[in-house]
């Protein structure tokens, strides 16, 4: 069977019945997941090990879901594998959970500088926060994945962002779930507000965290940091 399935824009019940060669297709996904995950992980522990701070506090990664994926090539009209490899590119995604908000522009240079990465697409909800204040910085990666029968190049979306950014973005997804999109004006503003409160936490956090390394320093030179 060929990546064609059919004939229109796919639905999840199309996409069941060609269950296989979706496994298949989607097997590059998982593969590239794991390569941005073994990246992460290596760059963590050798940050760790090597410069005693750690700026990657988690990560975790989603394979898109078949309802998801049929949802969004019908959305788009597209009615094939190809047509689908080349226009959906959040089917495989890492999310990466910094400390602060200079690690997560950090963590992306270090990702970035990497030989076999290939950054497609930088979109910076950081410093262009979307209007319901979701904030994160989005980046689509190429990855190459060594198969037996030879490389793929894979999209991943890797998506960085903060503590406080991720505790905002995981209630506002459940809010955004649980009233099916129909959020009332009221709790929206709050939302903005909350988002707010937690872009000024980081940078209070940030600067005390920024002081308490220079104190450390200070204390390590054998001056006393109060005089
Ligand atoms: P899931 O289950 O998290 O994957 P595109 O995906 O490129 O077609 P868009 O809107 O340009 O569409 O993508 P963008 O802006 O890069 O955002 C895609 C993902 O970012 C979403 O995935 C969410 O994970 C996250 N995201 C974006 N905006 C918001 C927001 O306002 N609130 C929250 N909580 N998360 C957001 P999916 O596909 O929605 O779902």
């Amino acid at each position: 069977m060929g990546d064609e399935l059919g004939s229109g824009a796919l639905d999840p019940a199309e996409l069941g019945r060609h269950r296989r060669t979706v496994e298949r297709f989607l097997l590059e996904y998982e593969c590239a997941i794991d390569e941005v995950e073994t990246k992460v992980r290596v760059l963590r522990r050798e940050l760790s090990a090597i410069h005693s701070y750690n700026p990657i506090e988690s990560f975790s990664s989603r394979l898109k879901s078949l309802d998801s994926l049929a949802r969004k090539a019908q959305k788009r009209g597209l009615g094939s594998l190809p047509q689908i490899r080349e226009s959906i590119t959040d089917i495989a995604g890492v999310r990466v959970i910094c400390s602060f908000t200079a690690d997560v522009y950090r963590v992306r240079d270090m990702l970035c500088r990497q030989g076999d990465v290939h950054l497609v697409v930088e979109k910076d909800y950081i410093a262009h926060p979307k209007p319901n204040g979701y904030r994160s910085l989005h980046l689509i990666l190429e990855i190459p994945v060594f198969l037996s029968t030879g490389p793929v190049t894979v999209p991943v979306e890797v998506q960085l962002r903060t503590i406080a950014m991720d505790f905002w973005a995981s209630l506002e997804h459940k809010i955004h779930y649980k009233l099916a999109g129909e959020v009332p004006e009221d709790l929206r503003r709050r939302l903005v507000s909350a988002a707010d409160t937690a872009a000024a936490m980081d940078t209070e956090m940030e600067a005390l965290h920024h002081e308490m390394r220079q104190l450390k320093e200070v204390n390590r030179d054998g001056v006393d940091p109060i005089v």
